[in-house]
């Protein structure tokens, strides 16, 4: 057995004996506390789901993917440094001229996204963890960066004009939640940076930080002049939400409205709608606690914090997070979709307004780092892992469409 499987073997005896340290500790509560989710959102199993799953190409630890609409091609990035061209019924490329990252721990290539005027001009934006001093940590640090650059296609892809345009302030020692999940706005105006909080924790309540933060800039990098905090100095004018723990999904609804997904410590892992100025807790509150035990107050108790609209307890530990407004899955539409990684599969919520719902939970029996929904509709997912792999899901039981004239 693995560890993992060992843990899982031994869950009901360890909720159970949790349970009785619980009991014996504290006071018996009249009903189940509005912020105890446990038990809810079962896996259903792969059978149950309105789907199957074909495997498409095999990867070293991909992490993030992005179509490039009206082609055949797919973006994808590998952790330890590749950027792949993918081609639908055609091999897989390496993409020449990606800079040197920092592949450690969580660090290495991250998130890569198309600008939004990508079909003329060819430019995606591309993140990373960077090596390097700075004045407060000496060499054994590190940082986010975030680059767009020309990508050029034929025989031999590569990137053109690569050019940083935001370096995650301050770099710190560890290599721990870079986060580095990027989102245009739909109006194609603003480039937004989730950036993690570095396993530090408290400076992701302190605007002199950018660490905890999503962030909103212009896409060459520049201040936007009515971002929240531009009064506080060159490192606080990007902030646009705060109290933020590792962001690993980011995506806009087909409303504009902003939603991130964070990975909670010991469970607590949140869905947010994200708003200018908001602070979202961390690491004052959280729904889930410190990994060696120690209590961190939940949501409830600090309604002056941005509550998360959902959390899991347990933990599901969010991969990607894509928006569904396709056709081809109808009651999908208006959803967003997320991979699990200890959580094995996929994950759909509801939006209703600025709220959401859990709907459905599949069980993949794999770790999902990436959700992508291609313009046809259809649904992608990048499997996690030395092993990983690109899965495309193809509807079960469709109609038969109709002839066409
Ligand atoms: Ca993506
Ligand atoms: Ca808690």
């Amino acid at each position: 057995m693995t560890p993992a499987q060992t843990l899982r073997a031994l869950a009901p005896i360890l909720s159970l004996a949790m349970l009785f340290s619980a009991c014996s500790a504290a006071p018996v509560q009249a009903g189940p506390s509005p912020w105890d989710h446990k038990g809810e959102h079962p896996a259903a199993p792969l059978a149950d789901a309105p789907f199957t799953l074909t495997e498409i190409a095999s990867l070293n630890e991909p992490w993030a993917m992005v179509f490039l609409p009206a082609t055949p091609y797919a973006l994808i990035t590998e952790k330890s440094g590749q950027l792949k061209l993918w081609q639908d019924g055609g091999p897989v490329q390496t993409v020449q001229g990606v800079p040197a990252v920092k592949y450690a721990g969580q660090g290495g290539l991250g998130d890569v996204i198309l600008a939004p005027d990508f079909a003329a001009t060819g430019t995606i934006y591309l993140s990373w963890a960077e090596a390097g001093d700075n004045e407060s940590g000496g060499a054994d640090v590190a940082g986010a960066v975030v680059a767009k650059a020309k990508l050029v296609l034929g025989d031999r892809p590569a990137l053109e004009n690569l050019d940083i345009i935001w370096r995650q302030t301050p770099k710190v020692s560890g290599g721990g939640h870079f986060s580095h999940r990027l989102a245009f706005s739909p109006d194609g105006k603003y480039l937004f940076i989730g950036s993690g909080d570095r396993q530090k924790m408290e400076p992701a309540q302190d605007l002199n930080s950018q660490l905890g933060k999503i962030l909103r800039l212009y896409p060459d990098g520049s201040v936007p002049a009515d971002n929240p905090y531009t009064d506080q100095g060159d490192v606080s004018a990007l902030i646009w939400s705060l109290g933020h723990r590792n962001i690993l999904g980011l995506t806009f609804d087909a409303n504009g409205q902003l939603w991130n997904q964070e990975m909670g410590p010991k469970h607590g892992d949140e869905v947010n709608l994200v708003t200018p100025r908001a602070n979202h807790g961390w690491p004052i509150v959280s729904n889930g606690d410190h990994y060696d035990g120690p209590n961190i107050p939940d949501h409830a108790t600090r309604p002056d914090f941005a509550a998360p609209k959902l959390w899991w307890n347990p933990a599901v530990s969010p991969g990607g997070l894509a928006y569904y407004g396709g056709n081809l899955y109808p009651n999908w539409h208006g959803s967003l979709l997320m991979g699990a990684l200890s959580g094995q599969g996929l994950v759909r919520m509801a939006i209703n307004g600025d709220q959401l719902s859990k709907a459905d939970r599949w069980d993949l029996g794999m770790r999902i780092r990436e959700v992508e929904v291609r313009d046809d509709g259809s649904v992608w997912l990048l499997s996690d892992g030395k092993d990983g792999k690109l899965w495309k899901l193809t509807p079960k039981n469709t109609a038969p469409s109709p002839a066409k004239s």
